[in-house]
This record gives structure tokens, sequence and C-alpha cells, in this order.
């Protein structure tokens, strides 16, 4: 039975109150989108087919590598958190899976855990697995690497670790697993360059044999950071050359913030499609050499540019192109549900953006070498307000016109902190 979270008497109150306007945006956009022989509701269905998933630690408050400011209300389980996650996709219609952490997530019964998010309108996303920080009584530290360990033990520990999420992922209704480690080093000379990587070959390989058939191994690399000095998968190269020896299951999956600045991520996203070994994106922006702000808050341009390629992808599919989406995120001075409304609605908009880019127009001027025209291709569809688009869709599948409105409105934040038990000032999580 379901159970979502927000009042749908008071989504249908303020959409009815929206309804006038939206109405007169969305008839007005389409008659300029006509006039470009777009037909804006071919547009609105596709988009409404498009979604996002949100990490279940994405909930909670994160924090910068020194610490947290807690907010009252705060969910501190994976049930508060599917609460809140159930929340964020009533309200934007964007969001209907949930990528869990192990063993952040742990609990006793997993087909309860999922039938709990069926019932919350939510489905389970990518299981990631976590060899970056040790857990209360775990027997090997993780402190020189995990998959990449020079100690034999620690590898097999990570390895059996990274095969529980996928037995846990089965009890969910995941297909991916997705893999990060932190493993590197900060000095020169402290591991050698190419053992390191053989070791984690040889380790990945093992979870990679314990992979289902329909399921893939995501293969998330970071330039820097817990290591500063080399980490082992630390760029696309590594992670395609890995994801290449380990098998066709093994995709790489392109985080936003992972990379050196100022590199051209989209021209990434079409490299690693050409060889189809894109298998997943992490949404989020950075000023910095950061990886945590809100999707689409910096550098709205880019993610628009990576979704021209990802459109790209889509109608030139290669290998089963199949990319996991998910947001990525720490919120340090925002609620979390108000940032990822507001994310999810920056990563439909340029998804929307891209759909709206004249392929053929743009296409011809490539060839034709017309250098301004096919950046003004890019440009138009860029320049284009697709608020009405995406709200129309959000209404018709009942979500709310005014997401950050509503949400305001429902109170939701002020509830829990009556209910909930408060968090404490624990050290950020990046
Ligand atoms: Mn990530």
């Amino acid at each position: 039975m379901s159970r979502l979270p927000i009042s749908e008497e008071l989504i249908a109150e303020a959409n009815a109150r929206a309804a006038d306007a939206l109405e007169d945006e969305y008839a007005s956009l389409g008659r300029k989108l006509e006039r470009s022989g777009i037909a804006i509701d071919a547009i609105k269905d596709k988009v409404a087919g498009f979604s996002v998933a949100v990490p279940s630690w994405g909930a909670g408050r994160g924090g910068t590598r020194f610490a947290k400011f807690p907010i009252a209300g705060e969910p501190t389980t994976i049930h508060e958190k599917l609460e809140d996650c159930a929340v964020i996709n009533q309200l934007s219609r964007l969001t209907p899976r949930v990528s869990p952490h192990f063993p952040w997530d742990k609990v006793s019964d997993y087909k309860a855990l999922r039938e709990e998010a069926a019932s919350l309108g939510l489905g389970f996303d990518a299981v990631n697995s976590n060899t970056f920080q040790d857990q209360k009584d775990q027997a090997h530290s993780y402190s020189t690497g995990s998959l990449s360990s020079t100690i034999e033990a620690t590898r097999q520990q990570a390895v059996e670790h990274n095969i529980e999420c996928i037995e846990i992922g089965k009890q969910l209704g995941s297909t991916d697993l997705t893999v990060w480690v932190g493993d590197g080093t900060n000095f020169p000379g402290q591991q050698d360059l190419g053992r390191s990587l053989d070791r984690y070959l040889d380790a990945a390989s093992q979870v990679y044999a314990a992979l289902p058939d329909d399921w893939r191994m995501l293969l998330e690399h970071k330039m820097f950071e817990p290591a500063f000095y080399s980490t082992v998968i630390s760029d696309w190269g590594s992670s395609i050359l890995a994801a290449q020896e380990l098998g066709p299951k093994a995709k790489c999956l392109v985080d936003l913030g992972h990379h050196a600045p100022n590199v051209n991520i989209e021209q990434i996203v079409a490299r690693l499609h050409r060889f189809g070994k894109l298998g997943g994106f992490h949404f989020n922006d950075s000023k910095y050499g950061d990886d945590d702000l809100d999707s689409g808050s910096i550098n709205p341009h880019q993610l628009f540019l990576v979704f021209n390629e990802l459109v790209e992808a889509e109608l030139a599919p290669r290998d089963g192109f199949k990319p996991s989406y998910m947001i990525d995120q720490s919120h340090n001075v925002t609620d979390p549900i108000e940032s990822m409304l507001s994310s999810a609605e920056a990563i439909g908009s340029c998804y929307a953006k891209a759909l709206l880019v004249d392929r053929e127009a743009l296409h011809l001027a490539q060839e034709a070498n017309d250098t301004m025209m096919a950046f003004q291709a890019l440009r138009r569809a860029y320049n284009v307000d697709v608020g009405p688009i995406l709200a129309k869709a959000r209404v018709e599948a009942g979500g709310a016109a005014d997401v950050l409105g509503v949400y305001r409105e429902s109170r939701w934040r002020d509830r829990k902190a009556q209910e909930r038990k408060a968090v404490g000032l624990g050290a950020g999580i990046v």
C-alpha cells in the first residue's frame, strides 16, 4: 500500500493555484518551439521518462573533511532516509530510485526494506561498497589501501565486502555495483605505481567474477582525495583500461567532480561511449578541487554540454548504452531535501535543453566546418527556459509545479524535528 509522505491535497491545492500561469507559459513555449519544428509534448514526454537516482547518504547533512553542522529533523537511519527520498520523488517525480551505501545502510531484513521502499514509491539503484573507511570490529584496516593493499588478508576482506554488497543488492533489486576505492598514496615512493594497479586488478577481478549475468560493475575514478599524491584509479584512462581488462560487465562511472580543474568532461563522456564503456554518472558541481556542490549551481553550461553528449549517445547507442544516473553531493549549508529537489530540476533541465538541440543543423554545420552555426545550434537550445516543460511533466505525474514552495508549505522538516532523534556532532563525510 502506498504511503506517500506529503499530503496529496496540499500538492493539488498548490498546483491548482499555479495552473493558469503554467498553462500560459507552456502554451507560449510550445508556440515558440513549434516555429523551430519542435513538438513540445514530445519533449515533455521524454523528460517524463527521465530519472536520476538519489544517494541514501545525501539525505543527511554532509560535511567537509572537518566537521558537519546537523539540522533538527535530519534522518539518521535508512528508514528515515527513505522517507526523505520519497519526499524528493513525490514532489519532483524525477528521482524514483535510491542508491544505498554499505555498511552505512545495513539492516537485518532486505526483503522488508525493499517493500518499505516500494510502499514509498521508491526502488533501489546501484549499490555502493565502502572500503575507504574502517568499521567497528573490522579485522584489517584500510589505512594503506583496500583492493590494492599490499596485505593479502586486507584485499580479501575488501573483495568479500564487495561480494556481500552484490548479495544485498540482489535482494534489493539492484543490478549495478559501484566501486570507488580511496586507495592511493601521499608520498612519492610510498607504493609502486604499477604493482598497486596489478593488485587492484587481481582483487577487482574476484569481485567481477561474483557478478550475476545481468549485473554491471561501475568503476568510479577520482584524481585525488583522500590520497593526494596518487590514486590507483585516478582518471578515465585508468578506469577504461581496468574496465577493459575486467570484461564486458565492467563499465566506467564519471563523477563530475573527480577530475583535474578545467578538464573537458563532455569529451570524456564521448570517448567512453565510443568504446561502449560509459556505465554511469554522478552529478554534482565544483569550483576548485571539490566534488560536492549542488548540480548546476556553479557551471550549468558544463552540465548542459555533458547532457548534449549523453543525448548524442542515446541516439547512437553502443553496447546496450544504459547509463546509471545519480546525484552525488554533500549538503553542508542547505536542507538536503531542498538541495536535491533543486539539483534534480537542474539535471532534468539540462536533459531537456539537450533534447532541444537541432541535431540536423548541428551535424550539418559540423560537416561543413561552419563553426559559428554549430555553436549556435547548441546556444539556441541552452538559452531556452525549459521550466514549464519540467513543471508540466511533474504535475501530470502527480508532482508539484513549485517543488520548493510545496516542500516549505508542508513543514516536513519541522514536523520531523519533533519525531526524530537529534543527530550527533559527528565528523564530516566527504
Ligand atoms: Mn561519486
